[in-house]
């Protein structure tokens, strides 16, 4: 059965594309898998077919065996569960994962993501204005940086010494601390964590899409001026259907 993916190269997105190339490295055999690459500054996010898909109007989305399911968080514990493999423990020991994965989505997802607007991105607003958001979820972003270097403290990866989707779901956002201008280098556990995962061949490969390789980890100025544009359009929400 096909497995259809909807992503682009965002830090959300990116999730979805460590994961397979991750089930990959781990010998699984996915099937035909069709990569849907979104241009959210397009408004491919809007149109009516993908609406179908998630209304919600965000990516990743994903369709498998005829279902829709959004939320990077509940594609890769989907993905985790139908293909087995150690990203995603059976029975008791799940439970070790769920919660840092809700974690993730939950916290670091939003609290960076706001970061990152009220940084780069949001452009009716006042310097003054935005100081108070900035101050917060800079704040919050710390003390939630803080709470991984007490995990990681313990072990070597956040829900124990297996790399999980948990691990893949809040590297994916932790990887751009230097973009949303989060200053988590006075954690090494964290920097180290940071290395450690960026060292695995499926999550070099996830972290390609869209991007040409040369500019994995760091963006060129065309780059970082084209996400900063699109990035404001979508701060913009100005094609957002809110009466859906
Ligand atoms: N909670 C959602 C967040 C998804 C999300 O915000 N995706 C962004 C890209 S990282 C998006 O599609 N933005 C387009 C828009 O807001 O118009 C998830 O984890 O999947």
């Amino acid at each position: 059965m096909t497995l259809e993916v909807y992503t682009g190269a965002t830090p959300n997105g990116w999730k979805i594309t460590v994961m397979i190339e991750e089930l990959i490295e781990a010998g699984i055999e996915l099937g035909k898998v069709n990569m849907h690459r979104m241009n959210l500054s397009d408004g491919d996010q809007f149109t009516e077919d993908f609406m179908k898909i998630n209304p919600n109007q965000k990516i990743p989305a994903i369709v498998h065996n005829g279902k829709s399911i959004i939320e990077s968080c509940a594609i890769l514990h989907y993905l985790g569960e139908t293909f087995p493999t150690k990203l995603f423990p059976k029975d008791h020991q799940r439970w070790e994962v769920i919660p840092w994965l809700y974690w993730q989505a939950a916290n670091i997802g939003p609290i960076f993501g706001n970061k990152l607007s009220y940084t780069r991105y949001i452009r009716d607003a006042s310097d003054e204005e935005r100081r108070h958001p900035i101050e917060r979820f800079n704040k919050e972003a710390l003390r939630l940086v803080g709470v991984m270097d007490y995990q990681l403290a313990q072990h070597s990866y956040l829900c124990g010494d297996h790399f999980t989707v948990a691990d893949i779901a809040t590297w994916c956002w932790i990887r751009s601390y230097k973009w949303v201008k989060i200053d988590i280098t006075t954690k090494p556990r964290v920097m180290d964590w940071l290395k450690r995962v960026r060292s695995r061949p499926g999550v070099e490969r996830g972290i390609s899409f869209g991007v040409p390789k040369a500019e994995i980890d760091t963006f060129s100025k065309d780059r970082r001026e084209s996400y900063t544009n699109d990035g404001g359009n979508i701060a913009s929400n100005s094609e957002l259907k809110s009466d859906v």
